[in-house]
């Protein structure tokens, strides 16, 4: 028996598949929202404009791309084809799509030239392909399925492995529809057999991530403010939700109790529309908002989606750059070193401090409460902590506090419910030279990857 197997024997909740697990690892990555929007500056086009408005002026994959790659992202999400129809790539099966564009005299593929630049730098690559389609003639009846599944086989075997495909659960209802201008409702239950086109997905790649409202693999978080719940659990009941039609409060906190892990994405766009407007140029979010995005999504347990839309010559408008950038700097400085690193501990507790997450520390005999105590050669101060679960154990952790020493008294710096992939702290700035983690309340024996300590001057949790 190795020691994963004998620690996963006292637990029967969920836990992460190999795809999940190398999703979790991700964390912060980024949305390319870029179509016909762009250019007529709407955010969800009708379905009727025409495909020579698309003509990016400078289009430059590689910028776009570096610029992701600077900010720290892992990976990048283009919307292929949004709600008004218009295909980035030259599909086969329309011809509402770049090929009729004046943009490279109709021979460009934005697609292609995001996907290679994400191989070339180091970043994955995902697809968004609006289920919603406000051009096609068919949508709402059963051809614009086949077409759909039609155009998902090319991005799934024609632009290299994707780590995550976006099913979008919006749904306007009116639309062009080749030419009849009508609302057409469809019944997000039935309609688009989202069983068949997961599995379409399974046997093309499957390796990637399904992302909906309701997983299976990623869920919604509920909003599209870059907030998890608190606690944000991995964990869900996924029969109980339908794509487009969910509960956005129990998809905000996931279900301690349900069956299946279905861990939550934060979506949230870096300007105040999905879509590049030149109006919305001065109202970037800041490096300091963005920090505290990242805290209440990836601190939480959840991922960080950050929407960038490219300009209309193609590229990150530089005060996105620049808003990114910063939040970056703002990270490295808060988390290059782990201040609690090179503490005495229990032998096996140093895993904890190791800065890797597949080893991992479980307390002796499996008691509850369990602790852990950290002394340092010298006294610390921080006013961030962090903590990782053991994800192939799966989520154990139900609630815990950090305690430090005050002249020989344990008082309480911080207590939360739930770790998960990764748990961020923010309290008052304190000096100590010994921490005690408590776990009170555990589905199963405990198991914890890391825990780290910083400081930053310009945080301050209550
Ligand atoms: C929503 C869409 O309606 C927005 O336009 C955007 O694409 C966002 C990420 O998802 O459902």
């Amino acid at each position: 028996m190795t020691l994963n197997e004998l620690f996963a024997t006292n637990f029967s909740g969920p836990t992460p598949s190999p795809r999940q697990l190398a999703w979790h690892a991700l964390e912060f990555y980024g949305f390319l929202h870029f179509t016909i929007n762009t250019f007529t500056g709407l955010e969800w086009g009708y379905g009727d404009e025409s495909p020579s408005l698309f003509n990016p002026t400078a289009f430059d994959a590689g910028q776009i791309v570096s610029t992701a790659a600077e900010g720290g992202m892992a990976g990048l999400i283009l919307t292929c084809k949004h709600h008004d129809g218009f295909c980035l790539w030259p599909s086969r099966f329309t011809e509402h799509s770049v090929k009729h564009s004046p943009w490279k005299n109709g021979r460009g593929d934005v697609v292609r030239a995001i996907s290679e630049a994400c191989r070339a730098q180091g970043l994955k690559f995902g697809v968004y392909l609006s289920p919603w389609d406000r051009n096609h003639p068919e949508y709402g009846r059963p051809a614009y399925i086949e077409y759909y599944r039609n155009q998902l086989r090319e991005l799934l075997t024609e632009y290299g492995p994707l780590f995550e495909v976006w099913f979008d659960g919006a749904n306007g209802g009116d639309g062009y529809y080749g030419g009849s201008r009508e609302t057409r409702q469809i019944d997000p239950r039935a309609y688009y057999e989202w069983e068949t086109t997961w599995s379409l997905v399974r046997e093309l790649q499957p390796e990637t991530c399904i992302f909906s409202d309701a997983g299976p693999d990623v869920r919604w978080v509920g909003n599209e403010h870059g907030l998890a719940g608190d606690p944000c659990w991995g964990t869900l009941d996924r029969e109980r939700f339908t794509p487009g039609q969910s509960d956005a409060a129990a998809l905000n906190s996931g279900q301690r109790d349900g069956a299946h892990w279905v861990p939550a994405e934060c979506d949230v766009s870096i300007r105040p529309g999905w879509f590049y407007h030149p109006e919305e140029d001065a109202r970037v979010r800041s490096p300091e908002n963005l920090l505290d995005l990242y805290f209440q999504s990836v601190g939480r347990g959840a991922s960080l989606l950050l929407n960038l839309p490219p300009d209309q010559r193609g590229q990150i408008h530089a005060a996105d750059a620049a808003a990114l950038r910063g939040f970056r700097q703002r990270r490295e400085r808060i988390f290059a070193r782990n201040l609690a690193a090179g503490a005495q501990c229990a032998p096996r507790a140093a895993l904890l401090l190791d800065g890797r997450r597949d080893t991992f520390w479980q307390p002796e005999g499996g008691d509850q409460p369990s602790e852990l105590i950290l002394e340092f050669p010298a006294p610390v101060t921080f006013n961030v902590a962090g903590l990782r679960e053991h994800l192939p154990l799966g989520q154990r952790v139900e609630r815990f506090t950090l305690d430090v020493d005050r002249h020989g008294y344990w008082q309480e710096w911080a207590g939360a419910t739930a770790i998960g992939n990764r748990r961020l702290l923010c309290g008052k700035t304190v000096t100590t030279a010994r921490l005690r983690l408590r776990i009170l309340e555990a589905a199963a024996s405990p198991a914890l990857s890391e825990l780290s300590l910083h400081y930053d001057a310009g945080l301050e949790g209550e």
